[in-house]
């Protein structure tokens, strides 16, 4: 008898690709000398390599010679400084809520982990357990976020027509969703969209939400990459913990330090008062502690040396500067060539939208052709990442569009 047929797990069907991560499966397979990968959103140099930070290489000499580190077990929570440091990132360097000691925060497994250590808390714990999430949104959100119990309903955000926000859809959503319904946020960079709120809209948005009590649960993935300032880019976040109301937020430095692979993030919580914090936080180690147990200590050292440090933190805001404008750049040299060619469509979503993304409106027919011809890869949905575009390559991705809207329907 043939043991090969008597697997346990022989009932087990292939799964299908990540949307994203899949892309990058499906490039790594092709041959061709020209393929190029606009899939996952993952900076790259003009000369198309990945970028690793002059000021990362200097945090991680650091490191190595200091003799008198260790690689014991960091606390359930991580990294204490990290973890300070990381809260006044986003809610700034002089939150009342991070001096009256009402935020807790945690390092995460990147930006997913503090979505996921979030999404598990607010299963467990907080009473309205529905979430609405934006239409579209990254596409890891829904299932992270099913997996912790909660009922994922989809509010209006972007017009395809407009190719900007549904303001008058997301506030009809947002109105009829159940009172203390969690919403997701993007902080800034919405992906796959890179349309965001206006300052006055944001404030819109907040009123209606406080009024109804629904809970913001901010995804920080992009602060730095949309305007190339980290405190512009934390203004709406910052605007809802202003008004002394509680939220999450999910902080990633995968984009703004390129420390991707490192999985280097932070979950906060904002409390209305210091009374809660500890409790919220030794829950928060009761959902941590049998998922990993406590997070990796070598890139939470990493952003820790940088942060605390005036001259290091200086330069790492010129690096990332220099990453957002050039992505800015790429957007004006790819706009100028499709109209400079001629390419039917009115292209100027390209420069208006923000952060690592153009949502192209390309559709999946469109996506699949210029893959199968040019060897140009991106998800299906038609995002394209600008930050994985070089001035040498705008070219045959211009080719690659004209052909695309002038062939294929
Ligand atoms: N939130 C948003 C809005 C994101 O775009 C991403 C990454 C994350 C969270 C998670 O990032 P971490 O790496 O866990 O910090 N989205 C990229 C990267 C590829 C992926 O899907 O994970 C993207 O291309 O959409």
């Amino acid at each position: 008898m043939s043991i090969a047929n008597d697997s346990v797990f022989s009932h087990i069907v292939h799964a299908p690709e990540d949307p994203i991560l899949g892309v990058t499966v499906a490039y790594n397979k092709d041959q061709s000398p020209v393929k190029l990968n606009l899939g996952v959103g993952a900076y790259r140099t003009e000369e198309g390599k990945p970028l690793v930070l002059n000021v990362v290489r200097k945090a991680e000499r650091l490191l190595v010679d200091d003799n008198s580190r260790v690689k014991e077990y960091l606390p359930i929570t991580g990294l204490a400084d990290f973890n300070k440091l990381s809260a006044k990132l986003i809610f700034g360097a002089n939150s009342p809520a991070v001096s009256e000691n009402r935020v807790v925060t945690v390092q995460c497994l990147s930006g997913t982990g503090s979505l996921k250590v979030g999404a598990s808390f607010l299963g467990r714990h907080y009473h309205q357990k529905i979430i609405y999430i934006p239409l579209p949104t990254w596409g890891n959100h829904p299932k992270v976020f099913t997996i912790a119990g909660l009922s994922v309903k989809s509010y209006r955000y972007y017009n395809p027509s407009t190719r900007g926000l549904d303001f008058q859809g997301l506030l009809e959503d947002l109105g009829n969703a159940p009172n203390g319904s969690i919403v997701l946020l993007h902080a800034c960079a919405h992906n796959p969209t890179g349309v965001d709120p206006t300052p006055h809209q944001w404030d819109q948005i907040r009123q209606l939400m406080r009024a109804k009590a629904l809970l913001p649960f901010f995804d920080s993935a992009y602060q730095g990459f949309a305007s190339g300032s980290l405190d512009a880019d934390a203004d709406a976040v910052r605007k809802f913990v202003a008004d002394g109301g509680e939220c999450l937020a999910a902080q990633s430095y995968a984009k703004n330090m390129g420390l991707y692979g490192e999985r280097v993030g932070a979950l906060s919580i904002v409390c209305k008062s210091a009374d809660v914090a500890p409790r919220v936080e030794s829950q928060l180690k009761l959902v941590i502690r049998p998922m990993y147990s406590s997070p990796p200590i070598h890139g939470a050292s990493i952003v820790a040396t940088i942060l605390k440090n005036e001259e290091m933190y200086r330069e790492w805001t010129v690096e990332l500067k220099a990453m957002a404008d050039r992505i800015i750049r790429m957007r004006q040299q790819l706009f100028y060539a499709l109209k400079d060619k001629g390419t039917p469509g009115d292209w100027s979503h390209i420069v208006k939208q923000i952060g690592m993304f153009t949502f192209t409106g390309l559709n999946s027919k469109q996506v699949e052709f210029m893959a199968k011809e040019y060897h140009i890869y991106m998800t299906s949905d038609g995002r394209i990442s600008m930050a994985g575009l070089s001035s040498k390559t705008v070219p045959h991705l211009t080719e690659a569009i004209h052909a695309a809207v002038s062939n294929v329907a």
